[in-house]
């Protein structure tokens, strides 16, 4: 696969590579493109006319092309989804008519490539047969020498439904392998789940945060590429050994020779950082017919490497090669690549434990951050601004890692060229989201590497990338949720062959692509697991997912504070969008917990998620008395449990090294564990997520059992000299006790300070009116600070009306809003409804007599924001009186 390849002037390039991310830079191929539904297909019967063509947009989705069209309305709105499943059982033609200009019909050979189809897709070209595919994933290639003509051709791919193509084949199986989510509409029977056999984005059948469309399209662009003696085909960076001093690269160039042997002249040349060229080689290359490898050697002293946010600078060098073609044009590559070494330490202690951290550049990372899933569900539809919003929106919350997760696509060029710009390290999952599938049958797995290898070379230059991990939940599923030993019951022999297929496919065939292919990146073969250890999901090795909170049991957050793993990839808590996002699905006259679009847009349980939510507020806030009390609430325990397990994480430190939250983002506009929401907007977990993964934090952390652990955090690589002090203060005002002292917090590290038991802290006074700050403070300023409260919300003596709001501006234009707290103040929820506008920090306490200014961002005048300005507390939330809940406001309390 030849992503990171340009054929551009080299000055192009440079100008290039922002635009391009170091993307493939091949122009896609100028067609117009329409789409009919199959003639004869069954669908036509009860949709008549779709046999017609209609304009369609490449790269796109079946589904987004209907719904250009008027065919349908917006899979997103409303309950859409269950009338909208026929799209998944239909096969689709899509067309393409395009000239071809003259220099490139001259040249000797040509190649149509398809970065994306999706999925079972015929491809011919000008009437006949072309390529057939079977894998979303995979880049697609078929040489079209001698087969186009200046004007007129025709492109035709003809998608077949998966559901209709699969289903005989897995109907036949006398004993299924697990899929993930059934259908609940019928198009798919429950007991028969194709999807688990399909190399589709797997949350294309539906998943527990996101709606099931099972889609089809030419997904990533396609490109026309034309050549005569030689191409390049591949450009790739390998370090060897880097250290301050030095870099030793190796520069592996693939070029593809005609059917005639040759000599070649290759240049390759490095610019650092800045645009300085501080490397040239040139060689002259002999090239038999067929592919080339071609490996120069390199050295740049006084590297300038690359590091994640926080570490250092993301430096970046640009590589480029050139090879003559003797005559004729010469062919050209581009790669911006970061220096960095990657190691993945896994010490074994002495209880036999074993250890899960990230090494980068020989300094061990504390990795804070989220599991990231699709952002769309027809992904074609995502943007590149889309995604640096949530990105840089996952920097400014003090993240440092994201995972991206099994069960989607390989993302974009533009995502990983995002991650590399702003520092974030991307732990990769292959596209495997649970469940089981066939491994053992060879044509699968050799799909799968086919696969990896296509998307490991589009993705290698990349220095974000740390890990290349096999799958999703699927060794923890076979071992521990019954899947195994219930297959084992039914037919052991069939059982075992499905296993062996799993260590197959994850233990030996991915290893080893990734070994052959990732440049040194290490491979891990599932999470959670021990990299096929005999325990998947173990707190003392490898990584653990956390969902006893939540899911299983539903256990109440603070048992975060009892599971203590060497790396926690996944633990979550949902929580609802903001009202203007449920707006954009849901008329107010729609939202109740229990109505029925509100409860389509919930997808954990087949809506029930709505009562588990009901189940973690009520245990700690009490009931809502509306459904905006219910958002509210549903962000402020999402946010307060999150903080509870991430401060955790880190105060185990260096046991524990890394905590990423499910999940950063969301895939439509619903209820999730997300902490942005579809449209971009902060859940309140998320500005509590800079708090508790900012650099410098507190982590007062107290258990039912009435003792409150301290410990400070620095995850800088300098040591801070700081003061920490705990007041405890009555909530209406009043401290009565007091103790504070000077430390210095040793770099990277978390420095455990004491124990405390409440009657230390309460010294007899009241818990339930009782809240003791834990701050830390550097010449006389608070930087960072944690409140620990001694009963539960709904118990706490917080009286409503304790908060007082101003809306000011200032001299330069903007806007400042002014709050003061008359007693303790929790959970404070400030926005201006659908006006744009918002504040700079929100999701905060306030103690008694506290005062904080805001910033209010967004072109909003003054007296729209005024009438805009909602303002919820936990006090207030607990004093309202309950809403009925037909009433279409729900009247949110506005001051
Ligand atoms: C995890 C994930 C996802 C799922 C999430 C929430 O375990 O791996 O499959 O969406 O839980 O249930």
């Amino acid at each position: 696969m030849q992503t990171g390849v340009v054929r551009a002037g080299w000055r192009a390039l440079l100008a290039l590579s922002c635009a391009l991310a170091g993307a493939a830079a091949a122009a896609p191929l100028p067609a117009e493109w329409h789409v009919r539904l199959v003639p004869g297909d069954a669908q036509l019967q009860a949709h008549p006319g779709l046999d017609a063509w209609r304009p369609a947009q490449v790269p796109g989705s079946v589904h987004a092309d209907l719904q250009a069209a008027g065919v349908i309305g917006d899979p997103y709105a409303g309950a859409a989804e269950a009338g909208l499943q026929w799209i998944g059982l239909a096969d689709w033609e899509y067309r393409a008519r395009f000239d071809v200009d003259a220099a490139t019909l001259a040249r000797r050979h040509a190649e149509l490539r398809f970065d994306g189809l999706d999925t079972f897709a015929e491809v011919s070209l000008n009437g006949r047969p072309l390529l057939e595919a079977d894998n979303a994933h995979r880049t697609w290639r078929a040489r079209v020498d001698g087969r186009l003509r200046a004007h007129g051709n025709e492109l035709r791919v003809v998608f077949r439904s998966p559901i209709r193509t699969l289903l005989p084949q897995v109907q036949a199986m006398p004993h299924k392998i697990a899929g993930n989510y059934p259908s609940p509409y019928g198009d798919e029977p429950k007991d028969a789940m194709v999807g688990n056999f399909t190399r589709k984005p797997a949350y294309h059948f539906g998943w527990d945060w996101g709606p099931r469309y099972v889609t089809a399209g030419v997904w990533r662009p396609v490109h026309l590429d034309s050549w005569d003696r030689h191409r390049i085909t591949d450009l790739a960076v390998r370090t060897d050994a880097l250290d301050e001093q030095r870099a030793r690269l190796s520069v592996l160039l693939e070029v593809e020779q005609g059917a005639v042997a040759g000599k070649a002249g290759v240049v390759v040349d490095v610019l650092d950082p800045d645009g300085r060229r501080v490397a040239r080689l040139e060689r002259e290359v002999a090239l038999q017919p067929g592919a080339n490898t071609v490996q120069l050697p390199l050295e740049i002293a006084q590297p300038r490497r690359w590091w994640p946010v926080g570490y250092g600078a993301q430096d970046r060098y640009t590589v480029q090669a050139r090879i003559d073609g003797g005559g004729e044009p010469a062919r050209e590559a581009m790669v911006r690549t970061g220096l960095r070494s990657v190691q993945l330490q896994r010490d074994t202690d002495a209880g036999g434990g074993q250890g899960f951290a990230f090494v980068i550049n020989g300094v061990p990372v504390f990795a804070k951050g989220a599991n990231v899933i699709p952002f769309e569900s027809f992904p074609a539809r995502v943007t590149r601004a889309r995604l640096r919003r949530d990105l840089q929106a996952a920097r400014d919350a003090n993240m440092n890692m994201l995972r991206n997760w099994g069960g989607g696509y390989y993302e974009s060029d533009d995502f990983f060229d995002i991650a590399d710009e702003l520092g974030l390290l991307v732990w990769q999952d292959f596209m495997f989201g649970g469940g089981m599938q066939p491994g053992y049958d060879p044509a699968f797995r050799a799909s799968v590497v086919a696969e990896a290898r296509d998307n490991i070379r589009r993705l290698r230059h990349h220095p974000s990338i740390v890990l290349w991990c096999g799958n999703n939940e699927e060794e923890t599923a076979w071992k521990d949720w019954g899947h195994g030993r219930d297959l084992a019951a039914a037919d052991p022999a069939f059982a075992a062959k499905v296993w062996q297929g799993y260590v197959d496919l994850f233990g030996t065939d991915l290893r080893r692509v990734v070994a052959e292919e990732a440049l040194g990146v290490p491979y891990w073969s599932s999470s959670p697991g021990n990299d096929l250890d005999v325990k998947a999901n173990d707190s003392t090795r490898g990584d653990k997912h956390y969902w006893d909170v939540w899911g299983g049991p539903a256990l109440p957050a603070t048992a975060y504070l009892r599971e203590t793993p060497r790396f926690m990839s996944e633990y979550g808590l949902q929580a609802w969008p903001q009202r203007s996002t449920v707006d954009a699905f849901a008329r107010r006259d729609e939202q109740r917990i229990d109505g029925p679009v509100i409860r389509a847009h919930q997808k954990f349980m087949a809506g029930q998620g709505n009562e588990r939510l009901l189940h973690y507020i009520e245990r700690e806030y009490g009931t809502p008395a509306s459904f905006a009390d219910f958002v509210y609430l549903s962000q402020v325990m999402q946010a307060e449990g999150i903080a509870l397990a991430a401060l955790h994480h880190r105060a185990s430190r260096p046991y524990t090294m890394g905590s990423l939250y499910w999940q950063l983002n969301d895939v439509w506009p619903g209820a999730s564990w997300s902490s942005i929401d579809y449209f971009g907007h902060w859940k309140a977990l998320h500005y509590h997520a800079r708090r508790f993964f900012a650099e410098v934090a507190v982590a007062a952390l107290r258990d039912e059992d009435g003792v409150t652990r301290f410990s400070l955090l620095n995850d800088g690589r300098q040591p801070l000299t700081a003061q920490w002090r705990v007041r405890v203060m009555d909530v209406a005002g009043g401290e009565f006790a007091r103790q504070q002292e000077t430390i210095t917090l040793p770099p990277m590290s978390s420095t455990a300070v004491a124990d405390l038991v409440d009657a230390d802290l309460l010294k007899g006074h009241d818990p339930a009116r009782s809240v003791a700050a834990f701050e830390l403070l550097q010449d006389g300023h608070v930087i960072a600070r944690r409140l620990v409260h001694f009963v539960p919300a709904k118990a706490q003596a917080l009286a409503a009306n304790q908060l007082r709001a101003e809306l000011r501006s200032d001299a330069g234009g903007g806007h400042h809003l002014r709050l003061h707290a008359d007693g303790l103040v929790r959970a404070v929820w400030a926005d201006f409804g659908d006006t744009g506008a918002g504040v700079d920090d929100n999701a905060f306490d306030l103690l008694p007599g506290e005062t904080r200014e805001l910033r209010v961002r967004g072109d909003v005048p003054l007296d729209t924001l005024r009438a805009a300005l909602h303002l919820h507390t936990l006090g207030d939330a607990l004093h309202a009186p309950s809403v009925p809940p037909q009433d279409p406001a729900s009247t949110p309390r506005t001051r």
